[in-house]
């Protein structure tokens, strides 16, 4: 009865309209409320879009006034469903940086039990869990230019995060989307220095952003806003649902959190969570890189020797020296920064009071780390369960591909690490949700090899446009209904390219074929096979194991056949002893120098 009880009483009753409404009533139905008429069929959307189902349901008699009102009003919202329905799908697009599956329960993992993610739980209940998402270049900028362009970063130009900018001139999705009919949108944090291009609304943070009082950037220039960064852009996402969205246009909306980002600053109501106990720590928080190359022992990223003590653990706040007060604390208002002080401190004192040292200072360091990644964390479940209930009551659920993905993953102390770039599995996949009501089979997953480098062409095939040949991966629509197109591709090809530079991982390329991996760390002419299924934390290379040369041959010809593929150009190796040592920390720098100083 839902359908016909809500009905009469939202029909008989003055009230402000919704979004919904306008929808309807820019379609000259004013009056009725799309959600009412999609909870009406029992069986779920699909039947509810047949008028039949509607009109044998009417309990009221067929000469009442009254129910001849109702059932003309039903027939044409269920008319006016019906055209919903067919028309084109929105997309939410909502996108974090380096947020790792470890980091999202519905992936599993130790975190799991101890930090849920109720709200990426429930869209991975409604929809489908992408096991094996995999991006082409493991770091923020290039990820974002690969998802724009549908190509590998050396095509689209965007290699690393220290190019400048990103030539906006060139073909991007946004751009053909809008030739369908569809109004865009970006919001939040962009990173790719030139302005945005194809997007009807933008409203991004510039560079990395604050998380504090952050400033944001428009057509119309700069302006700063008081508050939470992630709270923040969710807002801003609604507003533009609400006020700046045209009614009568599919829309993809893109909402591009900072969080949670190095350094990992919390909102002011999650600073406490996490403090009843330790969170389980990862097998490889004390790795010593034995059974791996160069790259994986001289990179400068771990929680070691690597994070500090101000600007990463919060700890010396009171230093002026440490970017972390310049760059967060000074920010915030005073009621913040009482707050965050107030949360800090005691905690803070308690540490410097234990004296830690050695593994036990890693433990602590370890602990506070992920404890404030995951506070940031919270803010993004919130975000994607906030956003997701503005949909509903604004009846656009139906008919929207709800998205949430990150630019990579990110090491939560796996093999002693923060930070991403490596092709190792912690940020090589990168997760990948989608929810598509009547589409995506609610609670399915999915192993297939998907990439950020489909994103792209999935938007376009969702819109119904025309995917470029020029792009490098391919939509993900015939996955997402449950039919993996039979050539989908059995590799993927992987390449990072800043080095030297922070946290100075190796330059490497490698190709995945879902249990071997084969790594090329060129410019130290490094070779690395890992076998996922016998040792999934890739711990032993097993290159040059005779056992595993007949994997070693096949792969290398997937790897060639990749390149020419995907156009690479030659490798050109780069000398070593030229390479600018200003980018080690000071501590990696002593180590490789034998005690020398910057
Ligand atoms: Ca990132």
């Amino acid at each position: 009865m839902g359908l016909e009880l809500a009905g009469v009483s939202e029909v008989g009753q003055s009230r402000p309209r919704d979004a919904a409404e306008e929808e309807l009533s820019h379609r000259g139905i004013a009056g009725t409320r799309l959600p009412y008429l999609i909870e009406s069929s029992p069986k779920g959307i699909a039947e509810s879009r047949y008028p039949s189902t509607l009109g044998v349901s009417y309990p009221l008699k067929p000469d009442s006034l009254m129910n001849r009102f109702i059932l003309c009003v039903s027939l044409a919202a269920a008319t006016a469903f019906n055209a919903i329905a067919a028309k084109q799908p929105n997309i939410v697009f909502v996108f974090s940086d380096d947020h790792a599956t470890q980091a999202i329960s519905a992936y599993g993992g130790i975190l799991a039990d101890a930090a849920p993610t109720p709200h990426l739980d429930r869209l991975a209940a409604e929809g489908m869990l992408f096991q094996r998402c995999l991006v082409t270049n493991s770091i923020c900028g290039p990820s974002r230019a690969t998802i724009l362009t549908g190509k590998y970063s050396h095509l689209n130009g965007f290699m690393t995060n220290e190019t400048t900018e990103f030539d906006g001139s060139q073909q991007t999705f946004p751009k053909l989307i809008r030739k369908k009919g569809y109004q865009t949108a970006m919001i939040g944090k962009w990173h790719l220095g030139s302005d945005p291009t194809g997007f009807d609304h933008w409203e991004v943070l510039p560079g990395q952003g604050s998380y504090y009082n952050p400033d944001f950037k428009t057509p119309e220039g700069m302006h700063r806003e008081i508050g939470y960064v992630t709270d923040i852009i969710t807002q801003k996402a609604k507003t533009w649902l609400d006020h700046q969205r045209e009614p009568d246009k599919p829309f993809i909306l893109m909402v591009q959190h900072k969080s949670p980002h190095r350094n990992w600053a919390p909102d002011l109501k999650y600073l406490n969570a996490f403090d009843d106990g330790d969170l389980p720590e990862p097998d490889t928080l004390f790795d010593t890189y034995e059974g791996r190359g160069t790259a994986a022992r001289d990179q400068d990223m771990t929680i070691d020797l690597t994070m500090d003590m101000g600007n990463d653990l919060k700890v010396d706040q009171q230093d002026l020296t440490q970017r972390f007060t310049k760059g967060t604390l000074d920010r915030m208002t005073p009621g913040q920064r009482k707050s965050w002080l107030a949360a800090y401190t005691p905690k803070n004192e308690t540490f410097i009071d234990a004296k830690l040292e050695g593994e036990d200072l890693v433990r602590w360091k370890y602990q506070r780390y992920v404890k404030d990644y995951l506070r940031c964390i919270k803010s993004v479940d919130d975000s994607v369960g906030e956003i997701r209930a503005h949909l509903e009551e604004r009846g656009l659920s139906e008919n929207t591909v709800f998205i949430y993905s990150s630019d990579q993953g990110f090491y939560l102390g796996e093999h002693g690490w923060f930070d991403k770039r490596f092709m190792y599995d912690e940020s090589y996949r990168t997760p990948l949700i989608a929810a598509w009501p009547g589409v995506i089979k609610p609670g399915s997953v999915s192993s297939d090899l998907v990439s950020n480098l489909d994103f792209a062409e999935t938007f376009l095939d969702i819109a119904g446009a025309k995917i470029p040949k020029d792009m490098q991966g391919a939509s993900l629509v015939g996955i997402m209904k449950g039919k993996t197109p039979r050539n989908w591709r059995d590799t993927h090809y992987y390449h990072y390219y800043e080095y030297p530079g922070w946290h100075m991982v190796q330059r490497h390329e490698g190709i995945y074929d879902g249990r071997y991996k084969l790594m090329n760390f060129y410019d130290v002419e490094e070779w690395e096979l890992f076998d996922m299924e016998k040792d999934p934390l890739e711990m032993q290379n097993q290159y040059k194991n005779p056992e595993y040369a007949s994997v070693v041959e096949r792969l290398h010809k997937e790897l060639d056949k990749a390149r020419k593929q995907y156009d690479l150009p030659d490798i050109e190796r780069q000398n070593l002893d030229e390479v600018d040592m200003r980018y080690h920390s000071k501590e990696i720098f002593k180590r490789l120098t034998g005690g020398g100083t910057l």
